[in-house]
């Protein structure tokens, strides 16, 4: 294969050491950092999140920080969710969208304080995005990233590992919700969060220099549940339904296309960005929605890099933007991102590598 060329550019995850240790075998690129996704063994490492623990470095989940008396505004003209209820304590999952009702983001926010916000966001840069808007909105907020890296514990068995660490307090954290503590003197904040349906945490690391520290204490406190590593794990979040934000979506992706609409609140504020272009969209009704496709074929197929284009009766209709061969359904299962008009048990065909798959179109999640 090849190697990486790292810089100050690449910047490393405090994590790195501790996943090299663990036999990291691949990478994929986010926010600028490199993420594990493999340690070699695809599928000892699916069925340790079902079944087990499983350990993330998901330090590429940065924190774009809102600090400030205007802090709270800021967070709710960036997002279409109200977040006027919002407690300290508490995380949102929030679309971020541009004047256009485009999604450009899909952060977890979460409120430290009246005047300090965090989005945890996905790949695309909400810094500069956050920054030029306060700016022009002449609001009173510093818009910074600070020193924070999340490592992720997943699986059944993750509350008990965790609980074991930090006591049985987290047991009690509602889904989102979180608490800044300290972890053998290592400032973390706990939050019951994480990209999987199988239930965890995340430790969101304040002090980059104690990566392997922490990662070494989950590491042995998780020992007698046979915890070991993974990343987010394609198959699993396939099944679960889980939307990545530029791999499900595309330039001209909003909210209610990709089943976010339910985050969307159409009466926030005038000066949310988006929410013009968005009333309109909710209005109109969207053009396209996201079922998810069960291909027919028995054997895994190779989907290759980009979205595959999805054929109805001949006429192009949507494009697959995901597709996996499903350990636990043992059929290729994937997201199709189709015209409105194609609905559930609809028989349609995906042009797979340049063989033309037929399928069925079903609901989210497949399990
Ligand atoms: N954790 C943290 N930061 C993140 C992610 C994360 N930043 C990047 C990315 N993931 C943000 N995107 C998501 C997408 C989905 C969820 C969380 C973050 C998620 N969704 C649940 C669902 O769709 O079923 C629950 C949403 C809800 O009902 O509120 O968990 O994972 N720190």
């Amino acid at each position: 294969m090849f190697g990486i060329t790292p810089s100050a550019r690449l910047r490393p995850s405090p994590f790195y050491e501790a996943t090299v240790k663990e036999g990291v075998t691949n990478f994929t690129t986010y926010n600028h950092m490199l993420m594990p996704t493999a340690f070699g063994k695809p599928e000892e490492e699916y069925w340790r999140l079902i079944n087990g623990v499983s350990q993330w470095d998901v330090a590429v989940e940065r924190q774009v920080q809102l600090k400030g008396p205007d802090a709270g505004r800021l967070a709710q003209i960036l997002s279409p969710r109200d977040l006027s209820k919002q407690k300290v304590g508490q995380g949102k999952y929030v679309p971020l969208c541009n004047h256009q009702g485009i999604l450009i983001n899909d952060p977890i926010c979460l409120k430290l304080a009246d005047d300090l916000y965090w989005l945890s966001i996905a790949d695309s840069n909400i810094w500069f995005w956050a920054a030029a808007i306060a700016a022009e909105r002449g609001l009173n907020v510093e818009v910074s990233e600070p020193d924070v890296s999340p490592m992720a514990i997943q699986g059944p068995k993750a509350e008990d590992v965790v609980a074991h660490v930090c006591g049985d307090w987290v047991r009690e954290l509602k889904y989102f919700w979180f608490r800044e503590t300290e972890i053998q003197g290592i400032p973390v904040v706990v939050q019951r969060s994480g990209w999987s349906k199988q239930g965890g945490f995340e430790i969101y690391l304040r002090d980059a220099t104690k990566g392997t520290a922490l990662w070494n204490i989950f590491r042995e406190a998780g020992a007698s549940w046979g915890i070991g590593p993974g990343g987010p794990n394609w198959c699993e979040r396939v099944e679960s339904g889980l939307i990545s934000y530029g791999g499900d979506t595309d330039s001209t992706t909003n909210p209610y296309e990709v089943r976010m609409g339910k985050y969307v609140d159409l009466q926030v504020p005038d000066d949310t960005v988006g929410i013009y272009a968005l009333r309109r969209i909710a209005a109109e009704g969207p053009k396209r929605h996201s079922l998810g496709i069960i291909l027919d074929a028995g054997e895994p197929v190779k989907p290759g890099f980009l979205w595959n284009p999805i054929f109805k009766e001949g006429r192009k209709v949507g494009d697959l933007t995901n597709c996996v061969f499903s350990y636990r359904l043992q059929k290729n299962i994937g997201f199709a991102l189709i015209d409105s008009a194609c609905v559930i048990g609809d028989a349609v065909q995906a042009q797979v590598a340049g063989v033309m798959q037929p399928g069925k179109l079903t609901d989210l999640p497949f399990l």
